[in-house]
């Protein structure tokens, strides 16, 4: 990547005053939690397509709870990273600031973000497939054999509080990440493969209501092209050294 792109990268970030940094699993990878589609993406020879739905939740709710418990573990034995920890010291710099995150691994709230959306939900959060009723997992996780969680209210099964291909969103919840887009003059986008739509599609709205368009990693995807400027690499390295400039060009 051409130290001219950074630059302009962070002259447009030094000059804003509302962001909205939208991340994927890529931004959780040197956290050492595995992507989707990367190595590691795969578990039991499952892709997460094939797990994450309402269909193999109902075929086989056994093995979906394994996978989350497997997921849960890494989770609460990883820290968060300097990409986070870079975007949590960004937010109280800006009048607003909003952290719309496509992961469910809590890691921006850990690192001292606030203003965060979940946009498919928390990893640690279960919610009851009878009455609704939403809660927070306790830290000790279930052995892989434990009878399935049930609602301390209704009795019925809990499923993990996340979206699944082939939800929808919760209610407000895109409408939280299109708003902050609209009143951005910045939108990062780190650490996704943009193979899910709508949290694009707020990042590209951003763009059309006047925001600098920041795309971060390794690889290129269908977003690269469409920013106002593609840093590659690992968000880990690339967020901080933004940061860094912008703030001294402030
Ligand atoms: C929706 C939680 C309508 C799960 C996730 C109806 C029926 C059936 C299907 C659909 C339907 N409606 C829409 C669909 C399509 C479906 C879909 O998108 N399918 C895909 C597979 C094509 N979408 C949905 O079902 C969505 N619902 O659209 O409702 C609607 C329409 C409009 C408005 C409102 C509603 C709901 C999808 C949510 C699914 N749940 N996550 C869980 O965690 O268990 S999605 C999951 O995959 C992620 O959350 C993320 O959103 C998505 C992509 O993953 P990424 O985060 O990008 O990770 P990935 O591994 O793919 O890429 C990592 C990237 O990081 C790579 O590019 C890599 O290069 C980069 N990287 C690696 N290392 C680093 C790095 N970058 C920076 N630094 C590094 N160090
Ligand atoms: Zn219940």
């Amino acid at each position: 990547m051409s130290s001219s792109v950074l630059e302009r990268a962070a002259l447009a970030l030094s000059g804003a005053r509302t962001v909205l940094i939208v991340t994927g699993a890529g931004v959780s990878a040197e956290s050492g939690i595995p992507t989707f589609r990367g190595a590691g993406g795969l578990w039991e020879g499952f892709r997460a397509e094939e797990l994450a739905t309402p269909g193999a939740f109902a075929d086989n709710p056994e093995r979906v709870w394994r996978w989350y418990r497997w997921r849960r573990r890494i989770c609460l034995q990883s820290e968060p990273n300097p990409a986070h920890l870079s975007i949590a010291e960004m937010e109280p710099a800006f009048d607003a600031f909003q952290v719309a995150t496509q992961n469910v691994d809590g890691l921006h709230r850990q690192a001292g973000s606030r203003n965060i959306v979940e946009l498919h939900g928390c990893i640690h959060r279960s919610r009851c497939t009878g009455c609704g009723e939403v809660r927070d997992l306790p830290d000790e996780i279930d052995a892989d054999d434990a009878p399935l969680p049930a609602c301390r209210r209704c009795g019925k099964m809990l499923r993990p509080h996340i979206v699944w291909f082939g939800e929808t969103y919760q209610p407000g919840v895109l409408e939280s990440a299109q708003a902050a887009a609209e009143a951005a003059d910045f939108v990062l986008v780190a650490g996704t493969s943009a193979s899910v739509w709508p949290p694009i599609a707020v990042a590209l709205h951003g763009q059309r209501t006047g925001a600098y368009l920041v795309d971060v990693n390794p690889d290129t995807t269908s977003l690269s092209d469409r920013a106002d400027a593609h840093l590659t690499g690992a968000a880990g390295a690339i967020l901080p050294a933004l940061w860094e400039r912008a703030r001294s060009l402030r």
